[in-house]
């Protein structure tokens, strides 16, 4: 059983590369971006707390996501392993994810992390802005706060996989396809 954490700052990739990882690999996808805002978009309580976080730049608490991950883990038993993007961003997270995964007699395997200076995270996320229509990638200043949040608390989590030796650092600036490649090098290697 393969489980990944696909870490980086926002606009690094993770949704981008996830996409394709879970084809290769047959994972179960879980991105607690795209739970989130699909808990916004039916109007939930959950949804409308967590909305007015997210506009502006700000983590949702831990409680909430780790519960969400704590559902969906349950909801797909068995699986063939998981891919998480964009969680754990928080050591707290980082902790509880491991307890879960307990709960279900297995570990993560590898924790992957994108590199990419603040410059191309904001012209990125800026482009994405342009379509998407997601209201936390319309300003710079915003970006910057993601940017600032995410090397506040997230920065952290990639020590504590470090120190239990699974950790990986990838360029993520280049063609999707090369840096695809990268990652499926390293997942490889850490499956031997
Ligand atoms: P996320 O949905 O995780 O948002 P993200 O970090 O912006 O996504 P991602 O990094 O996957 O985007 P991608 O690079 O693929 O989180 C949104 C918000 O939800 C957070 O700010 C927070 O408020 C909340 N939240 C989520 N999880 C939480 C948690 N665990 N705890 C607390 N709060 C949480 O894409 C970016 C763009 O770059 C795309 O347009 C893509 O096409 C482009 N791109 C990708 N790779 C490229 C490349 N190699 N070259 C050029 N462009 C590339």
């Amino acid at each position: 059983m393969l489980n990944l954490v696909l870490f980086g700052p926002p606009g690094a990739g993770k949704g981008t590369q996830s996409e394709k990882l879970i084809q290769k690999y047959n994972l179960v996808h879980l991105s607690t971006g795209d739970l989130l805002r699909s808990q916004i978009a039916s109007g939930t309580e959950l949804g409308l707390q967590a909305k007015q976080l997210m506009d502006q730049g700000l983590l949702v608490p831990d409680e909430v996501v780790i519960g969400m991950i704590e559902n969906k883990l349950h909801e797909n038993q068995p699986a063939p392993g998981f891919i998480f993007d964009g969680f754990p961003r928080t050591v707290l997270q980082a902790v509880a994810l491991d307890q879960l995964l307990n709960q279900h007699s297995t570990k993560i395997n590898t924790m992957i992390a994108l590199v990419v200076d603040s410059e191309e995270l904001t012209r990125r996320l800026l482009l994405r802005g342009q379509t998407s229509g997601r209201p936390d990638d319309q300003n710079e200043e915003l970006i910057r706060r993601r940017v600032k949040e995410y090397n506040d608390k997230t920065a952290p989590v990639a020590d504590y996989y470090s120190q239990q030796g699974k950790f990986a650092a990838i360029d993520g600036i280049g063609e999707i396809d090369i840096i695809f490649k990268e990652i499926c090098h390293q997942i490889d290697e850490s499956l031997v």
